[in-house]
């Protein structure tokens, strides 16, 4: 023999006249005791309503959006033939929050009454960026079965709450946009950071083409860059300096040794001129390392080269302890090493500070990208002679530009508008870098 029972809100504690926001079980349902019937909502935390019998639900006594109490008519339950005792339900505890919710476990015809589930509670949220979801236990619970983070779900419930429905939609939207890319999210198509798939074209049928497979090195520096360019504020200053005393030193000083076989490059004064620019702003040659910086006292210089198969970045070490002379000679071993892609890992890794120089090849200025876990670099592009202003007449001046990138995270604007100012004058009168 079945017989009705009236199902009511079980001990809330202090929570009083909590509106229903969610209702899940409707008539026609077949319920386990324990298992949850809907969610009600404080301004201060949500929960969800356990039942205290199993059986069929005959009629729903409560409404979305009405307001229940303890003691408050649920529902009126067929209650199984020889169903068990029915569940005690204890007064809530708060839960912290947001707590991971375990499904109350069903219970089964038992002479003893299953241990007593508590309505569990999480704190009322929102939708903001800085807030938490807004969603319901059993919705969190679904969320972490599917693997889905509900910060980047869109609620379409009542106060932009979370509903299965949202996470479901939600997924069906990964599903999909991840097939019609042809890649999985996190592969670089953007759909990780919830952007649009990448554009998936047929060249072909706009014109001949040719897909030619990525070098190793541009796949491995590619990668480098990406992450980079994402995860580094980068900021770029713009500057010039006037290079023209420099310039015809240099001409002179490779004249004077044209027997030696070394010839003196404007990157290897430039590497010097780092040296001393970090020796004067240390920050510059450091690195972050969760909340610290780790500021070396050893002055490793990249070089950005150009070689065949891709960018590398060979290091010349110890470059404060260095000649002009001597860092010209290992700068142009080691790219003609890049170039013959001889390099080995220990002559790529441990820079501190790196230069990009695209002077040989043209240009005005441009945005390097920092080599990460470098906090700055300096781009510097193709010297030209200038009309300056001498303070009696215009006086052609050769002027290189300088574009430093660096991390907003360690250094600032002011910052980086002195170490350019500072290089720049190492440049212009290199007899400062010796002070
Ligand atoms: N302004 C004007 N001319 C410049 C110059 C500058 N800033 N820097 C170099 N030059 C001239 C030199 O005078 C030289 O001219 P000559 O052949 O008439 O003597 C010529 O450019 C080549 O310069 P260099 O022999 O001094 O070589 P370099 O030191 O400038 O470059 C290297 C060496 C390895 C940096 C270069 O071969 C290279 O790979 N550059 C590209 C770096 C790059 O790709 N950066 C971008 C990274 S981001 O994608």
């Amino acid at each position: 023999m079945s017989q009705l029972v009236e199902v009511k809100v079980p001990d809330i504690g202090d929570f009083k006249d909590v509106e229903v926001i969610e209702l899940l079980v409707k008539p026609g349902d077949t319920i386990k005791a324990d298992q949850s019937l809907l969610t009600v909502e404080s301004d201060k935390a949500s929960m969800e309503i356990p039942s205290t019998h199993s059986g069929v639900v005959k009629e729903m006594k409560v409404k979305l959006g009405g307001k229940v109490n303890q003691g408050s008519l649920i529902l009126m339950l067929e209650e199984a033939a020889g169903a068990a005792a029915p569940v005690a339900t204890a007064a809530p505890a708060p839960a912290p929050a947001p707590a991971p919710v375990a499904a109350a476990p069903a219970a089964a015809p038992a002479p003893a009454a299953p241990a007593p589930a508590a309505p569990s509670m999480v704190p009322a949220g929102d939708n903001s960026a800085a807030g938490k979801s807004h969603a319901s236990p059993s919705v969190r619970k679904f969320a972490r079965e599917l693997g889905v983070d509900l910060a980047k779900v869109r609620g379409t419930g009542p106060k932009q709450r979370i509903t299965q429905d949202d996470v479901r939609n939600y997924v069906k939207g990964a599903v999909a946009q991840a097939e019609s890319g042809g890649a999985a999210a996190g592969s670089g198509d953007g759909s990780a950071l919830g952007l649009l798939a990448w554009p998936k074209v047929d060249f072909a049928k706009f014109g001949p083409v040719e897909t030619q497979p990525l070098s190793r090195i541009k796949k491995i520096s590619g990668a480098n860059l990406h992450r980079n360019w994402v995860m580094i504020p980068h900021v770029t200053n713009h500057d010039e300096c006037d290079i023209t005393d420099l310039e015809a030193f240099r001409v002179q000083m490779n004249k004077e040794n044209e027997k030696s076989g070394i010839k003196l490059t404007m990157l290897a004064f430039m590497i010097k001129a780092a040296v001393a620019a970090l020796q004067k702003f240390p920050t510059f040659n450091s690195s972050l390392d969760g909340d610290s910086l780790v500021v070396k006292k050893y002055y490793h210089i990249g070089f950005a080269a150009d070689t065949p198969n891709g960018l590398v970045v060979p290091v010349i070490k110890d470059a404060d302890k260095k000649g002009v002379f001597e860092i010209a000679q290992e700068m142009s071993d080691l790219a003609k090493k890049a170039r013959d892609g001889k390099l080995g890992p220990a002559e790529m890794t441990g820079g501190t500070f790196t230069i990009s120089s695209l002077g040989g090849i043209g240009g005005t200025y441009f945005t390097p990208i920092i080599n990460a876990p470098e906090v700055a670099i300096m781009g510097v592009c193709k010297s030209t002679t200038k009309p300056v202003w001498n303070g009696k007449e215009f006086a052609p001046r050769l002027i290189l530009p300088l574009s430093l990138s660096w991390d907003h995270r360690v250094i600032d604007g002011a910052a980086a508008a002195r170490f350019n100012a500072y290089f720049g004058s190492l440049l212009t009168d290199f007899r400062r870098a010796m002070l």
